[in-house]
């Protein structure tokens, strides 16, 4: 809990931005806007700062980018005195992170929290956003900055008769502040990504009996998570400036890259070993620091496939559970990769069962549990870590309305229109931190975070000195970007998969690859570009 939430009753009602989200981007993007000077409303629906780590508090919930990167690199200062306990820092130190940043920056009282935003109009006369909270308040903003994160629209499957269950039930995205505790409990799992193959170990451990109930097999990639020595730290924090210059510079925003050779000109015996090389340092450089044809090339990408599979043959003791668990018909890495800490060991435990819901789906929840097309499985709580209506979701619940009161849904019926992800043709003065058609989900979030607050300061304050007022996306620049966007998607594995990069866990979404994947290096250089060239692509009034 924040230790003072700030009354809306002596807030001005006209500002220049309101920031809607307290998370890594909104907590960045109020430190700025005060350091500028530019008055400024901030709403959070939430009671307290941490976004992502304020409502994902799952057990076994953590960062899958290592912790010297997963921070903010803005204070020096900060980078020093902050000490990170391990490799992979867990929730609870995420969000002490984020309430040390904002009680030290003084971040807090720039925010009403409790205050969710259910509309923001565009008023062309006015040329103001009018943005309404659930509590009545309107406030009027020459700029709207969304800062209300990638995955924080949870989604719940519409499976009939959750409202018959006798038992609680949660969402990992949206879970309780108190633990939840599962001593005696035959709990359930729905859902085998990040979410799920994070919590499902710690949720065995606990519980009288857990059912599994998986879909899509998913891969993943041991975390190999440990506590930081004191030796490490200090090697760390001498090193940390130059880390953080690779992270900024590199494909996915993080200090390790492609290796400039491809798998298949390897003799095969070679490609394994490194595979096997790479897999003992564990996280994502297995896959990132890899060789560079691994998401291009479906040969290659069955090799490391084919090496995850062997893992897991070799890791489960009971080979019919071995053979439901492992992936087939998709190439590995085009869903998101998890981390994972003992999660196939997790089905050698005996209180652990498999529910292989292509063999038997889910029909409906009933009083006791889940009834399948084979069974009933009796459970006292089900917990649903079903995903997220990813990179849209968050900003179409907003209720924006740009220019003729177009809504966010309307102009994005066929998929999201976007020019660098950051702004949208039809809603003036709108900016979008790691919006789609940005590399966002695709990179270390705090790094993608920080250039895209950067760069929209930087325009703000451009537009300030320039006397300009207005700012979007010209036409043919948001319909080149796109175009751009998915020509360089369609190079790679990805578009071949169903996942939630491409919009498919959500029935009815358009089927498009959301982010951009050219890489964050050669995004920040071409950001950097545009406003050197005058903000080429945007028109300014
Ligand atoms: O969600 P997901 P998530 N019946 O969409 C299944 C980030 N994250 O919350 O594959 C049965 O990946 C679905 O099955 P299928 C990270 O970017 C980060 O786990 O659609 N099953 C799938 O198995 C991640 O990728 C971190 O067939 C249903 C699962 O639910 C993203 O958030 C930690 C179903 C959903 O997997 C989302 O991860 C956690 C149904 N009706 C998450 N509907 C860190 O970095 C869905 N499923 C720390």
């Amino acid at each position: 809990m924040p230790s003072t939430i700030p009354s809306s009753d002596d807030q001005p009602a006209d500002v220049d931005a309101v920031v809607i989200g307290a998370g890594f981007s909104g907590l960045y993007a109020v430190y700025r806007l005060r350091e500028m000077g530019l008055p400024h409303r901030a709403f959070e629906q939430g009671s307290g700062v941490g976004g992502t780590w304020y409502w994902n508090r799952y057990p076994g919930a953590s960062s899958d980018s290592e912790s010297w990167v997963y921070s903010f690199t803005f204070s020096p200062e900060l980078e020093q005195e902050w000490t990170w306990s391990c490799r992979f820092p867990e929730q609870p130190e995420i969000l002490r992170y984020l309430e040390h940043v904002a009680d030290r920056f003084d971040l807090k009282s720039c925010f009403d929290f409790n205050t969710k935003v259910v509309e923001a109009r565009w008023d062309e006369a006015a040329r103001r956003w009018r943005v309404q909270t659930a509590q009545g308040e309107e406030v009027q903003a020459r700029f709207l900055i969304t800062a209300a994160g990638c995955l924080s629209a949870a989604q719940v499957p519409a499976i009939p008769g959750l409202e018959d269950f006798k038992g609680d039930w949660y969402h990992t995205g949206e879970w309780p502040h108190e633990p939840v505790d599962f001593s005696g409990k035959r709990v359930g799992v729905i859902g085998t990504g990040s979410s799920g193959i994070q919590s499902i170990p710690v949720i065995a451990r606990q519980a009288q009996h857990l059912t599994v109930f998986q879909r899509t097999p998913n891969f993943s990639v041991p975390a190999r998570n440990a506590p930081l020595s004191a030796e490490r730290i200090v090697e760390l924090k001498r090193n940390i400036r130059k880390i953080r210059e690779t992270c900024r510079w590199s494909t996915i925003g993080q200090p390790y890259d492609w290796r400039d050779q491809e798998a298949l000109k390897l003799r095969r015996e070679e490609f394994l070993a490194q595979l096997e090389a790479d897999w003992q340092k564990g996280g994502f450089e297995w896959m990132f620091g890899s060789f560079k044809d691994l998401l291009t090339d479906r040969e290659a990408n069955e090799i490391a496939a084919e090496f995850v599979r062997e893992k897991i043959r070799a890791t489960v003791k009971d080979p019919v559970v071995a053979r439901k668990l492992i992936p087939q018909g998709y190439p590995i890495g085009t869903k998101r990769l998890p981390l994972d800490s003992g999660y196939f060991e997790t089905f050698n435990r005996e209180n652990v069962s498999l529910v292989d819901l292509r063999e038997t789906p889910i029909e409906r929840i009933v009083a006791e549990g889940v009834k399948t097309s084979a069974d009933v499985h009796a459970l006292d709580t089900l917990v649903f870590a079903t995903g997220f209506d990813a990179l849209t979701g968050p900003l179409t619940r907003l209720g924006i309305r740009g220019r003729d009161g177009q809504t966010l849904q309307q102009k994005w019926a066929e998929g999201p229109q976007t020019y660098l992800g950051l702004a949208t043709r039809g809603f003036p003065n709108l900016f979008m931190i790691t919006g789609p058609g940005s590399p966002s989900v695709l990179g270390n979030m705090p790094t993608s975070i920080e250039q895209h607050v950067d760069w929209i300061c930087d325009c703000l304050l451009h537009m300030k000195q320039s006397g300009k007022e207005l700012i979007e996306p010209a036409s043919e620049a948001e319909a080149q970007w796109g175009a751009h966007v998915k020509e360089l998607a369609d190079a790679t594995l990805f578009p071949q998969t169903d996942s939630w990069y491409m919009g498919a866990n959500i029935p009815g979404k358009p089927r498009v690859f959301m982010p951009y994947i050219g890489g964050f290096g050669t995004y920040r250089k071409l950001c950097a570009e545009i406003a050197a060239k005058g903000y080429e692509g945007f028109l300014f009034a």
